[in-house]
């Protein structure tokens, strides 16, 4: 099976969690036996092409023209994907499927399979209505029509949680069959450091301080306001406490404002955007890990701190729900509450027992429940099941290729490359 994978973000350009699932899934793909190609955006000092662990990696120029907005940006990218997607299939043979990741990748998507006739899988990552709790001005509807053109275009929509596939059919209105619930994972051996690091540690807190671990985008739907509510609380009744906060964003500048006006600056550390290796390092000295979010469709990180051994504290929002148990494997709280997040944070400060019993039972549960082969394997379910409809459907008969310059369909077992002997038609 050929399978072409078209994703905004790969590693090392890391923006979101998407990138970390795009990653992780293509390698997996390749375990199974799925020959993956990926098409995604570039950047300075990053390769054209490579291949990494088995997976072909091409990546596009970003756009350089000035655009006014992201929206623009991104359908620029898409236009950049394309070209790369096309003369590779020129090259190289057609794929049998595409699958497309968030609306980002949407055009790019949708003329090549119309192009190719070859049927277009989607994941959705998040939806814009979630994101902003509703739609509220004429880019988040863009947006949202995107979003929705996707999920109309894509033959199967998976979902990365149970509280998304709710999501998806609430806004987009898709019909149930054509929805697939399949969960994140993570890589335990990426964040399974044996010893600590005290140097290193010693960067953010003294020994004898405690260290409060947030990851992610600086974006209001993570919540990391209500996270600096909560601080003077927490500090007010276990002062020797440090809070690092890992990420970047555009709420970075006013975070760090918010943490001036509360009079907690010197506690609270903003690092910036950091790499694979000092996350990792990060979660190996941390004493809790925090993930306030107000939208979060899964939550990856929730896993990683997990994965970790670190006891994390979450908020109930979305998928969180579904990762973590309440004071079985972490704790969750009132979504949006900063006293209740306080309150929880300092129950793990002040009982380390009681975070060390929590850690351990989250890190056993992600270790069996969260394996990305498990998840290339639901993946590749879903991919055989639209090989086969497709097989079947009047779509793939009605209109089979028409190479551009022939006015008839092509014969049966036509290839447009000389000496490749595919039929063009996937299967
Ligand atoms: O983990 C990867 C990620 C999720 O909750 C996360 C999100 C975007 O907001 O699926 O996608």
């Amino acid at each position: 099976m050929r399978l072409l994978l078209l994703s905004w973000e790969y590693p090392p350009r890391v923006i979101g969690g998407l990138a970390n699932h795009v990653y992780e899934l293509s390698r997996a793909l390749v375990r199974e036996g799925v020959e993956t190609t990926v098409v995604t955006s570039g950047g300075p000092g990053l390769a054209e092409r490579e291949e990494m662990a088995g997976v072909r990696v091409h990546r596009v120029q970003p756009p350089t023209l000035g655009t006014p907005n992201f929206p623009v940006w991104a359908l620029l990218l898409n236009f950049a994907l394309l070209e790369t997607a096309n003369r590779l299939i020129y090259d190289e043979g057609p794929f049998d499927l595409i699958h497309g990741h968030d609306w980002l990748v949407t055009l790019a998507g949708k003329t090549l399979k119309h192009t190719y006739h070859v049927p277009l899988i989607a994941t959705v990552h998040a939806t814009e209505h979630g994101r902003n709790h509703g739609l509220h001005d004429p880019w988040q509807h863009f947006i949202n029509d995107v979003e929705w053109l996707l999920g109309y275009e894509a033959w199967r929509v998976i979902t990365v949680s149970k509280y998304m596939q709710e999501e998806i059919f609430r806004v987009f209105h898709l019909p149930p069959d054509k929805v697939r619930v399949i969960y994140n994972g993570v890589d335990p051996a990426a964040f399974r450091l044996r010893t600590a690091d005290p140097g290193f540690r010693h960067l953010y807190a003294s020994p004898d301080q405690k260290l409060v671990f947030y990851i992610g985008r600086l974006v209001i739907e993570k919540g990391v306001q209500v996270l600096l509510d909560a601080i003077p609380r927490i500090i007010s009744v276990y002062p020797n406490v440090k809070f690092v906060i890992a990420g970047s964003g555009p709420m970075e500048d006013e975070l760090k404002r918010q943490a001036y006006a509360l009079e907690i600056h010197q506690q609270v550390y903003f690092t910036g955007y950091v790499d694979e290796e000092t996350k990792a390092r990060l979660y190996r000295v941390a004493d809790v890990a925090v993930f306030p979010s107000l939208y979060e469709p899964f939550g990856i990180v929730a896993l990683e701190a997990m994965a970790a051994g670190v006891p994390v504290v979450t908020s109930n929002a979305g998928g969180l729900k579904e990762i973590v148990e309440h004071e079985k494997d972490g704790l969750r709280t009132v979504t949006g509450s900063s006293y209740y997040l306080a309150e929880a944070v300092l129950r793990l400060l002040q009982n380390p027992e009681l975070g060390a019993g929590l850690a351990e039972k989250a890190r056993q549960k992600v270790q069996k429940g969260f394996s990305w082969s498990n998840i290339a394997k639901s993946t590749i379910q879903v991919y055989k099941e639209v090989l086969s409809e497709y097989q079947e459907s009047p779509w793939k008969t009605a209109s089979p290729h028409v190479w551009p310059g022939q006015s008839t369909p092509p014969e049966p077992g036509y290839s447009r490359v000389a000496g490749l002997s595919g039929t063009g038609e996937g299967g």
